[in-house]
C-alpha cells in the first residue's frame, strides 16, 4: 500500500479506535471501559494515548505484552518502551494484555490491520498461537518473541526470540542448593520442598520447574511436598504458602519461581511465626532478582535469587535494525544472567535499576 495512503488508513483506524470501533492495538475497546476501573495507574500509562506517525519513514512497531503482574514485568516493560522512542525513528503501539492471551490475539490482530512494521510478542503461555502468527506471516509482518516463546508448529511464524535460559535458571537453584546443604552438613537428611510455580504453561515456568527437577531427581532424600501455582503474584504467593504452611508443618526448603511470589510467600511464613533465610527456619530460594529481593538477600531473609534479566529491548532493537539492513538474525538470544547470594549481592546492588 502507497505510504501515503497508508498514513490515511492509520488516521482512519485512530479515529475509529478513538470512536471504540473495530479493532486497534492502543484504544481500550469500548466494552473495556468498565475494565479498566479495576485497571492500576500503571497498565493505563502503558496504553499510550492514540496519535499517529508525524514521519512515514518511522519503525512502526506494535508489542504485545503478557501484563504488569509482576516488578520484574515492569522492568521488562520499560527495557522495550525505553528502546522504541520517536527520538529513535520508532512509533510504537503498545498493548497490555492484562495476562489474558486473547487480549493478546486481539491486539496482534489489531496490529496487522494498522499494518505495522513489525510486531513484538511477550506470549503469555506457549500454546494457542499458530492461526495469528499464520495472519500475521500472510500480512508481511515479522513478528519477534521477547521473554517467554510460542510452541508452534511452523517455526517460521516467528522471526527471533530474546530471552533467557530458563532451564538453566532452575538448574542454578538445584546446584545451589545441593552446595548449601553440603555447606550445612544436610546433604545426607530428609530435605523437604515447596514449589511456589509461575503462570502454568508459560517458558519460564516451564524451565525452571524442568530445570530444578533435573536436579532434585539425583537426590532422593529431597523430598518435594507439592507444586502449586501462584501466577507470579504477591497476593496468590501469600495465599498459596498460607495454604502449604497449614498443610505441611515441616516445610524446609521454598522454591519461589519469582519475587512477587516470594515477597508474599515471606509474609505468610513470617505470620506463621517463622523465619527465613540464613540461620532461618526455612530456606528461601527465588528467581527474577529485582532491587527489592536483592536487598533482601543482603539482609540474610532470602538465600538465593537466580536473576531472570529483564533487559531486553535493546536486543529485540538490534534484531529490527538488522533486519532493515538485510542483514541475518540469530532465532535465539539468550541474555546475560547471574546467582545471587549474600556473598556477592552488594556489589551489584548499587547501580541496579529495577
Ligand atoms: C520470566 C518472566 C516471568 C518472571 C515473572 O522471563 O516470564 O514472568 O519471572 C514474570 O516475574 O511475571
Amino acid at each position: 500500500m502507497l505510504k501515503i495512503a497508508r498514513k490515511y488508513v492509520f488516521v482512519l483506524l485512530s479515529v475509529l479506535c478513538v470512536m471504540g470501533i473495530g479493532g486497534c492495538g492502543m484504544q481500550v475497546d469500548l466494552s473495556e471501559i468498565e475494565d479498566k476501573a479495576e485497571e492500576t495507574e500503571t497498565e493505563e500509562a502503558e496504553n499510550h494515548a492514540i496519535t499517529t506517525p508525524t514521519d512515514d519513514n518511522m519503525i512502526v512497531v506494535g508489542v504485545s505484552q503478557v501484563g504488569s503482574e509482576s516488578v520484574w514485568r515492569s522492568a521488562h516493560t520499560d527495557s522495550i518502551q525505553n528502546v522504541f522512542t520517536k527520538e529513535e525513528g520508532y512509533f510504537m503501539i503498545f498493548q497490555n494484555a492484562r495476562q489474558k492471551q486473547e487480549n493478546q490475539i486481539k491486539a496482534i490482530r489489531s496490529f496487522i490491520s494498522q499494518q505495522v512494521d513489525y510486531i513484538v510478542i511477550s506470549p503469555i503461555t506457549e500454546n494457542g498461537w499458530d492461526t495469528v502468527l499464520q495472519e500475521a506471516k500472510d500480512a508481511g509482518i515479522p513478528v519477534i518473541l521477547t521473554d517467554r516463546k510460542v510452541n508452534v508448529e511452523d517455526k517460521s511464524l516467528y522471526t527471533a526470540w530474546v530471552g533467557s535460559n530458563f532451564v538453566e535458571e532452575g538448574q542454578k537453584a538445584g546446584r545451589w542448593l545441593e552446595q548449601y546443604l553440603v555447606e550445612q552438613n544436610k546433604q545426607d537428611e530428609q530435605i523437604n520442598i515447596v514449589v511456589l510455580s509461575g503462570t502454568e504453561g508459560s517458558t519460564a515456568e516451564m524451565g525452571r520447574s524442568a530445570g530444578f527437577s533435573y536436579i532434585s531427581q539425583t537426590h532422593e532424600n529431597w523430598v518435594v511436598l507439592e507444586s502449586v501455582n501462584a501466577e507470579y503474584t504477591t497476593a496468590k504467593g501469600k495465599e498459596e504458602m498460607s495454604k502449604l504452611l497449614k498443610k505441611y508443618n515441616d516445610i524446609d526448603v521454598v522454591v519461589s519461581q519469582n519475587d512477587d511470589m516470594t515477597f508474599g510467600a515471606l509474609e505468610a511464613i513470617n505470620e506463621a511465626g517463622m523465619t527465613t533465610g540464613v540461620n532461618g527456619d526455612i530456606t528461601m530460594i527465588s528467581f527474577d532478582g529485582v532491587k527489592a529481593a536483592l536487598e533482601l538477600v543482603e539482609q540474610g531473609i532470602i538465600n538465593v535469587d537466580v536473576e531472570c534479566n529483564p533487559q531486553q529491548g535493546k536486543y529485540i532493537a538490534r534484531i529490527i535494525r538488522r533486519l532493515r539492513r538485510g542483514a541475518p538474525v540469530e532465532r535465539a538470544f539468550y541474555v546475560p544472567e547471574m546467582v545471587f547470594t549474600q556473598e556477592n549481592v552488594s556489589e551489584y546492588l548499587g547501580d541496579r535499576v529495577y
